[in-house]
This record gives structure tokens, C-alpha cells and sequence, in this order.
């Protein structure tokens, strides 16, 4: 007998034992049980002993045979067992949900907007929109504001880079009223409509001034239109925006489109009336520019303003905004910081 049956024992389950995958696995079974393998010689070797030893030793390899044998089969099913626990760590349930996303929201300007074209939708207003590069004429020229007007100083203008006959006559508007001129130009009366829009303006930044700022302005024609139209459905507005206990006054104001101007304040809701930073110590707080539209712009649209009378008005909604929300500073509405937009 050549080799000794438990040193083959031994090193076969040691190695056995440190065997990680099938490759391994068969290389272990070809090297003990294989045709040339160690426990087979050994087997093969007992045909020459003599009939007694080779009946003990035959018996003995024949278990190690049998030991070997089921070692191999449970090691291979031990291996099989580690391949599906490491699939099954690894495994991904493709129908789980996915991380939350972070959930957006509309801009304050934008929540405050809506707010202010739901009130006038809710009085019967329709609600319109037009061009952002208006020509001079819509803009200036139809709102009784000639190029020699002092009142353009009011709007420095940002024109786009066009001449027709040595002149600049597209620009950047400045007001939305343009597009209510086109209005009143296309509709007969009754008209009742709210134009909200970005407008733009060439000034330096400041906290309460930008460079572009979103506008309503709002218009009535019809007959019979009377000061005491424009007072109650401009309170009614200012009541539903900030708060129904809110005191109203209306004083003079010039615009060039209307007669008489007008601009409609509420008392301070911070001090009560007492005078504070908002309120500039005035108790009293300016929302809105409003007037009786002017009859030369009635009759320039093609009405007769003996029949026709009407008022107008117009907000910034950056204005409202940072009022309703306590922001001092109308750049933060813009500068796209999510600290400062992540709190409307
Ligand atoms: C403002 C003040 C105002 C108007 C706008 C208007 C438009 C037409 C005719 C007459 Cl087509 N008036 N709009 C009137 C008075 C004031 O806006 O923007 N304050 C921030």
C-alpha cells in the first residue's frame, strides 16, 4: 500500500475545506477520486495484498471512499448555498419607489400674482396678455406721453437695437397698458380685463426698485363708469389681498393717462397706524396707481367719450409680494437663492 490512508483523510478535507468555488471544487474531486487520483491508486493498490489484509484495507479506503464522496457533495451544495446569499444581498427590487425628489414650488411673485388675478377673474375680469418689445407707439405715444414729454423721465427706457427712418420705435415695455390699448382698439365696450406681464425699466437696483418687474394693470370701460366704480372695486381688492379689516384712502396721484390719478393706500398692518419702517412713519402704506382713463385716449382708441368713461389702475406684484411676506429687499425675489425662495 503506498500511501497511508489518514494523511489522505486529513490533507483531502483541509483542502476541502479552503476549496471557494466549482473550478477548485472539481480539482479536488479529479486529485482524490479522479481515475488517477490519490484514494483511487490506493484502491487500485489492494488487488496485489494478500486476501485478509486486502479485506481490512479495502474496507477502510472503501469508507473513505464514502467520507469523500459526501464531503465533496456537501461542500458543493455549501458553495451553491454562499453564490445565492451573496445574489440575494445583491438583489435590487426594481418595483421599490425611488428616492423622494425635493418638491418644487411657484416663485413668491408668482403665488401673489394669482392671487391678484383670481380676485379680478372672481369680479368678472378677464384676463389678457401681450408683447414684451412693444413699438413707442403702443407704449407712449397712445398713453399721451410724446417724446417730449416730461413724463418719460418716469420710464428710462431700454429700446431695442432697430431704426426705421433714423428713429428707435421698438422697445422693452415699460407698463402693460400697451396691450390694453390694443384691446380697446380690437373690442367695443363693456370692457373688463387685467394684463399681467413682465415689464422692464433702464434704472439702477435698489431694494425696492429692478431692473424688470412683473405689472397688473387693470381696465373698465363702459358706460355709466364713475369714480365710485373704481373706489369700490379697488377696496374690494385690497381687502381680499390684505386682510377685510384693512382702512382704505385714496389721494391724488398724476399719471398722463388718467384724470383724475390717483394711488389707493391701506393703514400699515404692522403698526397699526402708529408710523414704522414699512409704513414709513406714515401709517399708511401705497399698493396701487388708478385713475379715470383720460378722454382723449377714449376717443384715440375710436370711442366716444361722451358715451364711454372708464378707470384704470396698475401694481407691481413684487410690491404686493414683499409686503404680504415682510421682504425688504425686492433683488432677493430674484437672485435664485433657494435659502431665500425655499421659505414661500
Ligand atoms: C402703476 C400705476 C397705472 C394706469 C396704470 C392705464 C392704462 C390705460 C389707460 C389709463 Cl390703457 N390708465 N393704466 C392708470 C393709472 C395708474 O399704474 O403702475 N403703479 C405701480
Amino acid at each position: 500500500m503506498n500511501e497511508p490512508l489518514s494523511e489522505i483523510e486529513s490533507q483531502a478535507l483541509r483542502e476541502l475545506a479552503a476549496v471557494a468555488d466549482d473550478e477548485a471544487l472539481e480539482a479536488w474531486r479529479v486529485a482524490y477520486l479522479g481515475r488517477r487520483g490519490r484514494l483511487t491508486l490506493v484502491l487500485r493498490g489492494l488487488a496485489g495484498l494478500p486476501l485478509e489484509e486486502r479485506r481490512n484495507a479495502g474496507a477502510a479506503a472503501n469508507r473513505l471512499k464514502q467520507q469523500l464522496e459526501s464531503a465533496l457533495a456537501a461542500r458543493k451544495d455549501q458553495l451553491a448555498h454562499s453564490v445565492a446569499e451573496a445574489l440575494a444581498a445583491d438583489r435590487i427590487d426594481v418595483t421599490l419607489p425611488g428616492p423622494p425628489l425635493p418638491a418644487g414650488r411657484l416663485h413668491p411673485t408668482t403665488q401673489t400674482l394669482r392671487d391678484v388675478l383670481d380676485c379680478f377673474v372672481s369680479m368678472g375680469f378677464q384676463v389678457v396678455e401681450g408683447p414684451e418689445v412693444e413699438w413707442d407707439r403702443y407704449n407712449f405715444e397712445a398713453l399721451r406721453i410724446p417724446r417730449d414729454h416730461p413724463a418719460r423721465d418716469m420710464w428710462d427706457t431700454l429700446w431695442i437695437d432697430y431704426e426705421r427712418d433714423g428713429e428707435r420705435p421698438m422697445l422693452l415695455r415699460t407698463h402693460t397698458s400697451p396691450m390694453q390699448i390694443r384691446v380697446m382698439e380690437q373690442t367695443e365696450p363693456p370692457i373688463r380685463v387685467v394684463v399681467p406681464g413682465r415689464c422692464y425699466r433702464y434704472e439702477a437696483t435698489d431694494p425696492t426698485h429692478e431692473w424688470m418687474m412683473v405689472q397688473v394693470e387693470g381696465l373698465v370701460v363702459d358706460e355709466g363708469v364713475s369714480l365710485g366704480d373704481l373706489k369700490g372695486t379697488l377696496t374690494d381688492f385690497a381687502r381680499r389681498i390684505f386682510g377685510p379689516e384693512r382702512r382704505t384712502a385714496f389721494r391724488c396721484d398724476y399719471f398722463p393717462f388718467v384724470e383724475p390719478g390717483m394711488e389707493l393706500r391701506i393703514d400699515c398692518f404692522l403698526c397699526g397706524g402708529e408710523g414704522c419702517r414699512t409704513c414709513s412713519r406714515t401709517g399708511w402704506i401705497e399698493i396701487l396707481g388708478a385713475g379715470m382713463v383720460h378722454p382723449e385716449i377714449l376717443e384715440s382708441v375710436g370711442y366716444d367719450s361722451e358715451k364711454y368713461t372708464g378707470f384704470a389702475f396698475g401694481m407691481g406684484i413684487e410690491r404686493i409680494a414683499m409686503l404680504r411676506h415682510g421682504i425688504e429687499d425686492i433683488r432677493l425675489l430674484y437672485a435664485n437663492d433657494l435659502r431665500f425662495l425655499g421659505q414661500f
